[in-house]
């Protein structure tokens, strides 16, 4: 009986600390788009985003971290971190909506790889490190015109 009066305690704290997170998440302003928790693919290009197909990672920030490429172009990426990235297409976890972009995946310290050719549907493919998935200055997008 006190095993299952702790659950559900445990339960109801978890509750509220999910919805507090997610209440904090939410912000009022429209400036980030494509920054936050669990990293969403955006649906229309975010603003200054720049035409390129390289992107850089340094000190844990890509960079550019918006850019917009042509259909069935391929987008490296280069880690010039001190560290490991696993870039993976968003929603986190699944990576569903731009497999091309998970042909990079784990990328060591110094490592650059390519996404496949970009030919997919969606106008918009978000990306993050799925090792670090919260973490804004990993996340971005690429634009398919
Ligand atoms: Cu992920």
């Amino acid at each position: 009986m006190k095993t299952r009066a702790f659950l559900a305690a445990a339960c109801a704290a978890a509750a509220f600390s999910a919805a507090a997170c997610g209440s904090s998440s939410s912000s009022p302003s429209s400036t980030s788009s494509s920054s936050g928790p669990s990293p969403t693919s955006p649906t229309t290009t975010p603003a200054g985003a720049v035409r390129t197909t390289t992107i850089t990672i340094t000190n844990s920030v890509a960079s550019p971290k918006d850019i917009i490429v042509t259909r069935g172009a391929q987008v490296t990426f280069i880690n010039n971190d001190n560290q490991s990235h696993n870039m993976t297409s968003d929603p986190h976890p699944e990576h569903t909506d731009c497999p091309e972009i998970n042909s990079v995946g784990f990328l060591s310290g110094g490592q650059q790889r390519q996404t496949g050719n970009m030919v997919t549907n969606r106008a918009v493919c978000g990306f993050h490190d799925h090792d670090l998935p919260n973490v804004a200055g990993l996340q971005g997008s690429i634009s398919i015109q």
